[in-house]
């Protein structure tokens, strides 16, 4: 298959580039540089050293034998040339990670905000009109969030997707598909949950073949692939904005910080690890849509968590300390989640546990680049309302 991918210097689209690359596929890396330039923004680093994309795919090149090909544009405002691209290259498939991602950074200031909704809702809507005016059949997986569902469900399974209700009519129960309600926690899974709203659009009005892959948090850095030499590591993000949990606490506990418990820690979100992360695109990207189909969800994660039972069992695992600081969120303080996820696992995934990988994890990347890390950018600072952030100023 020849695939593009977009946002290909990610966290996420850097592995996935090369696992797919090595698999065989013919790929083309889309980005626009911009998450290497937000952190000349924050004034912060992946906590692994990543190397400029040239040197990265010289270094895959000589590692694989397997050329990688990249093309700096910008999702959603180089439109002739992203159209330009389909036409010269025909793909058979887009993979579509080219999002500002990270929930906080999108709370931090009106411009933080305006950003993201631009950047994203332009990149989404731009990729869909590109593949209908190319008139190529081209399979596009994009990678949504879990986070598009909201997370208090009264017990019950989220589904994936499509919620089946029953609607009194006069003429009896009707039983119907609907989108999941949307039910944001930030303005960037908000973008998210627009994005699903053109997907739903493009495929029934164009016939355009779609798969939306609703993702847990992603913890881990590397992959088969990856690990292959240095100069292919992965990003690592450590800082208050887009650290993810599990990631966060793996570094906080390698320079001996105590883990940042937002409020009670009863948060309980969906994980999933990098390695499964690349596998599930794999696993989408086989299983292309049928014509007539509709949008393919599917819920990509393996396992949910409590987020004080994760700073439970790091600091058992190092004797670092926990600190329960107040949420800088507005979210809620305990909440269950429960979620399908039979489609990847009737497809062949075979989930890395937690327990088999976090110890890997600690001693190969926190530990081991711990020195890289910059202190003063822990702690979250980016927060959900201006009262909430007052009230924070006048408890210290
Ligand atoms: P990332 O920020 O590391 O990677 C995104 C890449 O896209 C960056 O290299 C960035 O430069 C590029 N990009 C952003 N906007 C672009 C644009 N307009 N044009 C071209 N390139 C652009 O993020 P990630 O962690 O790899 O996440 C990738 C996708 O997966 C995101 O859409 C995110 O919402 C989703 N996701 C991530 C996680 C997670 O825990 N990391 C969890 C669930 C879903
Ligand atoms: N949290 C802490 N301490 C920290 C950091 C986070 O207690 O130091 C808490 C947060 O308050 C939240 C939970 O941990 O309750 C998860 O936070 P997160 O930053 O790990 O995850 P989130 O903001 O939801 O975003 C991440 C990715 C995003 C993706 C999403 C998947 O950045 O791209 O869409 O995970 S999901 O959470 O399933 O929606």
């Amino acid at each position: 298959m020849k695939v593009i991918v977009l946002g290909g210097d990610g966290f996420c689209g850097w592995p996935t580039a090369l696992h797919l690359s090595n698999l065989g596929h013919d790929i083309v890396i889309v980005d626009n540089l911009s998450r290497r330039k937000i952190d000349v923004e924050l004034e912060v680093n992946s906590l692994t050293p990543i190397r400029p994309m040239s040197e990265r795919l010289a270094a895959w090149q000589e590692v694989s034998g397997k050329e990688i090909r990249f093309v700096d544009l910008c999702v959603g405002k180089d439109y002739q040339e992203l159209l330009d691209l389909l036409n010269s290259e025909r793909p058979d498939a887009i993979v579509h990670f080219a999002e500002q991602r990270a929930a906080p950074y999108s709370m931090k200031t009106a411009r933080h905000k305006r950003y993201t909704v631009d950047n994203n809702l332009n990149a989404t809507n731009d990729v869909l009109a590109a593949i209908v005016e190319s008139g190529l059949d081209i399979h596009l997986v994009h990678l949504g969030t879990m986070g598009v569902y909201g997370y208090g469900t009264a017990g019950m399974k989220i589904p994936e997707g499509y919620l089946r209700v029953t609607v009194d009519t006069p003429v009896g129960p009707v039983e119907q598909d609907i989108l999941y309600p949307a039910n944001p926690g930030s303005i960037y899974h908000m973008t998210k949950t627009q994005d699903a709203l053109f997907f739903h659009f493009y495929n029934k009005n164009d016939g355009v073949k779609i798969t939306d892959l609703h993702q847990g948090i992603v913890w881990g850095t590397q992959t088969a692939e990856t690990r292959k030499d240095e100069r292919l590591i992965n990003r690592f993000d450590y800082d208050g904005d887009y650290g993810t949990v599990l990631n966060r606490f793996l570094m906080q506990a390698a320079i001996g910080h105590p883990l940042t418990v937002h409020g009670t820690g009863g948060q309980t979100r969906a994980f999933i690890h990098i390695q499964d992360t690349v596998h599930c695109i794999e696993l989408a990207l086989k299983n292309r849509p049928q014509p007539g189909d509709r949008v393919h969800i599917m819920n990509q994660m393996t396992e949910t968590h409590r987020v004080r039972e994760l700073a439970d069992l790091i600091s058992q695992m190092t004797g670092v300390e926990i600190a329960n600081l107040p949420n800088p969120r507005n979210e809620a303080d305990e909440n269950d989640l429960h979620v399908e996820n039979e489609t990847f696992l009737s497809l062949g995934l075979k989930p890395i546990t937690l327990e088999a990988g976090l110890l890997e994890e600690v001693s190969e990347i926190a530990k081991k680049y711990a020195d890289r890390c910059n202190k003063s950018k822990v702690v979250s600072v980016s927060y959900w309302n201006k009262d909430r952030e007052a009230a924070q100023k006048d408890s210290k």
